[in-house]
C-alpha cells in the first residue's frame, strides 16, 4: 500500500470533475488511489504516515498581472476563460480561469493607489469578479448586482485603502459560485505598503503563495454532478496547490513567507508541519499581526487567508500537511466532510546556497476596533443553509446600517452544519469566541470566520464611508454549496438621511 500519496480517502465528490483520465499514466503517477478509496477509513484510523513526503513537483507559481498607469491610475485586464487543464498527472478536468484555463494571475498594488479592473467573460455563462476583502464601494464589488454576460466587459475602479495584506479575487454568481470557483476561477490580490517590506517579499522567491483546492479524481469515470455526500458541501479527494499536484518547493532563503489560501468549494485544512514543527503566523484575512505568532497549527475554512512564516534550517525536508480537526459537527459529519483526513500539501526543501533571513521581532499592524466604539448590536443566527430563518433573495435588503459606523455583530451557528461567516466591504475584529478571547488565528483583521455548530462568535464591524442606498453588500457563508443554496444576505449604507431603493444593478457592457 502506498500510503505516500496526498490525496484522501473521500468517497466521490464533485467539481471539477475529470474528463478524461488516462488509466495507464493514473495508475503509474497515483499507484494506490483505487485501493486507498476501498480501504480508506483503515488507513486514517491506523498506521501513521507521512503524505507529502515524496512530493516531487516544482510548485507552479501564478504569474503577477501587468499593469500599466494610465491618467494615474493602475489599470489591470482579465478574462474569465474555460478550458481543459491536466490538474493531476493522466487526468484532464474541465476547468475555468481568469487569463488561462485554470486559476488566475495574481494582482498587486500598493495602499494609496487607484487601480481600474477591466473583466471580461469569455464563458458560455455569466460571471462576476468579487474582490474579497476589499473595502469599496459596493458597485465595484462585484457580487450578483454587477453580472458580466457572455461576451460583455465590466469595469470596477476604486482607490485602495486599507493596510498590506492577501485578499483574493473569484466569481460571485447567484447559485453558480461552487462551480465555477471549485473549477478554478480564483486568484490573489495582494495589497502592499510600508509596513509589509519588513517581512520577506520578493514574489515567487521567498514570498509565496498557496492557493489550496480540493479536486476529485473517480478512477476512470466521469461523474458530473455526483451527489453531496458531506453536510458543507463537495469535498474533494485529492488536494492540488497553485494547480500543482503533490507540489514541492525550493527554498532559496532560510525564511519563507507564505501567503496561503483555502480556495475550496467546502473543505477545511487545519495545517501543520511534520511534524508539530513551529511557524509564525504573521498575517490574517486583512492584515498584518503586531508581531510574529508561534504557532504548530492553524485552521483554514474556505475563502480564510493567513500569511505565515516557516523557518527552513539547513538540510530540512519539511511537510505542510493538512492534519485530522473536529468541525465540531457529528463524528460521521466530520468524516464525510473530510475533517478525519491527513492530507500532504507541499513539501519544502532548502537549495544548497540558500542565503539566511532572520525573522523579524516585530511588525506594524494597524489597530483593531473595540467593542467601546460600537453604536448598534445585530444578531444573526445560522441555520442549515439559511440566516436569521430567511434564504437569499436579491431584492430584499435585510440590513440598513449607518456609513462610518462601527457595530457589534453576534453570529451564532444553531444548525448542526459547520459554516463561516464573510462580510462584504469590510475587515472586523473579532472580540469573542463563545464568550473567551479568539484563538491567535482570529486575533488579527478578518473578513471570514468559522463558526462551528453551537458557537457564538462576537465581531467588532467598521464600516466605510461609502454610502449608497441602492447597492447591497452581501454577507454569507463562504461553504460555496451553503452559499449557493441561498445562506447569503444583504445590507446597505445609507448616510442616515437617504432611504434604501430601489436596488440598482451595475452590469457589464456589452462589446456590440
Ligand atoms: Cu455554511
Amino acid at each position: 500500500m502506498n500510503t505516500d500519496t496526498g490525496d484522501s480517502q473521500q468517497p466521490p465528490g464533485d467539481g471539477p470533475p475529470p474528463i478524461r483520465i488516462n488509466r495507464r499514466t493514473l495508475l503509474l503517477g497515483l499507484g494506490a488511489l483505487t485501493a486507498i478509496g476501498a480501504v480508506g477509513y483503515w488507513i486514517t484510523e491506523g498506521q501513521p504516515r507521512n503524505p507529502g513526503a515524496t512530493f516531487a513537483t516544482p510548485i507552479r507559481i501564478p504569474p503577477l498581472l501587468e499593469s500599466e498607469i494610465i491618467d494615474g491610475e493602475r489599470v489591470f485586464r482579465l478574462t474569465a476563460q474555460a478550458g481543459e487543464t491536466e490538474l493531476v498527472p493522466g487526468a484532464v478536468f474541465a476547468t475555468m480561469g481568469f487569463n488561462g484555463t485554470h486559476l488566475g494571475p495574481t494582482i498587486r498594488a500598493a495602499r494609496g493607489e487607484r487601480v481600474r479592473i477591466h473583466v471580461t467573460n469569455d464563458l458560455t455563462m455569466p460571471t462576476t469578479a468579487h474582490w474579497h476583502g476589499m473595502i469599496l464601494p459596493a458597485s465595484q464589488d462585484g457580487t450578483a448586482h454587477q453580472s458580466i454576460k457572455p461576451e460583455a466587459t465590466w469595469t470596477a475602479a476604486w482607490q485602495i485603502d486599507q493596510p498590506a495584506t492577501t485578499l483574493w479575487y473569484h466569481p460571485h454568481p447567484h447559485g453558480q459560485t461552487e462551480l465555477q470557483v471549485s473549477r478554478g476561477m480564483a486568484g490573489l490580490f495582494l495589497i502592499d505598503d510600508d509596513a509589509s517590506s519588513a517581512l520577506p517579499s520578493e514574489y515567487g522567491v521567498d514570498d509565496i503563495p498557496l492557493i489550496i483546492q480540493d479536486v476529485t479524481i473517480q478512477s476512470g469515470r466521469t461523474l458530473p454532478g455526483t451527489p453531496i455526500t458531506a453536510p458543507i458541501g463537495r469535498i474533494g479527494n485529492t488536494v492540488i496547490v497553485n494547480g500543482t499536484h503533490q507540489p514541492r518547493f525550493q527554498a532559496s532563503t532560510s525564511l519563507v513567507r507564505f501567503r496561503i489560501l483555502n480556495a475550496s468549494a467546502a473543505r477545511c485544512y487545519n495545517l501543520e508541519l511534520a511534524t508539530r514543527v513551529t511557524f509564525y503566523l504573521v498575517g490574517t484575512d486583512g492584515g498584518l499581526l503586531p508581531s510574529p505568532e508561534p504557532l504548530t497549527s492553524l485552521l483554514l475554512s474556505p475563502a480564510e487567508r493567513a500569511e505565515v512564516l516557516i523557518p527552513v534550517p539547513r538540510d530540512a525536508d519539511l511537510v505542510l500537511r493538512s492534519v485530522p480537526h473536529d468541525l465540531g459537527m457529528s463524528h460521521g459529519d466530520n468524516i464525510t466532510s473530510g475533517a478525519e483526513d491527513t492530507l500532504g500539501i507541499l513539501r519544502i526543501t532548502r537549495a544548497a546556497d540558500a542565503t539566511t533571513k532572520t525573522l523579524p521581532v516585530a511588525l506594524s499592524s494597524t489597530a483593531l476596533p473595540e467593542r467601546k466604539d460600537t453604536t448598534t448590536e445585530r444578531h444573526f443566527t445560522l441555520g442549515n443553509t439559511t440566516i436569521n430563518g430567511k434564504s437569499m433573495d436579491m431584492s430584499r435588503i435585510d440590513t440598513v446600517i449607518t456609513a462610518n459606523s462601527t457595530e457589534t455583530w453576534t453570529i451564532s451557528n444553531s444548525s448542526d452544519r459547520a459554516h463561516n461567516f464573510h462580510i462584504h466591504g469590510t475587515q472586523f475584529a473579532v472580540n469573542a469566541v463563545n464568550g473567551a478571547a479568539p484563538e491567535p488565528q482570529n486575533r488579527g483583521w478578518k473578513d471570514t470566520i468559522f463558526i462551528a455548530p453551537g458557537d457564538t462568535a462576537e465581531l467588532i464591524v467598521p464600516f466605510s464611508s461609502f454610502a449608497d442606498p441602492s447597492t447591497p453588500y452581501m454577507y454569507h457563508c463562504h461553504m460555496l454549496w451553503h452559499e449557493d443554496q441561498g445562506m447569503m444576505a444583504q445590507y446597505v449604507l445609507t448616510d442616515g438621511e437617504h432611504q434604501t431603493g430601489p436596488l440598482h444593478n451595475n452590469n457589464g457592457e456589452s462589446h456590440h
